[in-house]
């Protein structure tokens, strides 16, 4: 499959995993948009978050309550902010869906309509 973050997952794209477990793995940006930037990738390959399984969602939610042990490690002892890009107008680039993982300092929180 032509995915880039399946081939991250299976090592053939290098990639610096700095957590992982049977559900999801955690990598840093490639293009960090904030002081820490993470992306949680769930192991399954699906693009969109209409493609979720009950199981998929369950995956995925076990990943995210996992940050909140992860945070200290990873800089994000402060706060973050989690971001799942959807589609065109979200400007979703990768279509493998992952959640951003965006602190390491104070967020302001755009009025995107200006
Ligand atoms: P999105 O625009 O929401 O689909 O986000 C995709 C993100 O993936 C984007 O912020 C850049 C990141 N990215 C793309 N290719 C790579 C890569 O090869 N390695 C890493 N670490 N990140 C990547």
């Amino acid at each position: 499959m032509d995915c880039i973050f399946c081939k991250i997952d299976k090592g053939e794209i290098p990639s610096e995993k700095v957590y992982e477990d049977d559900d999801v793995f955690v990598i840093r940006d490639i293009d960090p948009k904030a002081e820490k930037h993470y992306l949680m990738i769930p192991k399954r390959h699906y693009k969109l978050i209409d493609e979720m399984t009950d199981a998929d969602a369950a995956a995925l939610m076990r990943g995210l309550r996992k940050i909140p042990s992860l945070a200290g490690r990873l800089g994000l002892d402060g706060g973050y902010r989690l971001v799942i890009n959807q589609g065109d107008d979200a400007g979703q680039s990768v279509f493998h869906l992952h959640v951003h993982i965006l602190g390491g300092q104070p967020l302001d929180f755009p009025d995107l309509k200006k």
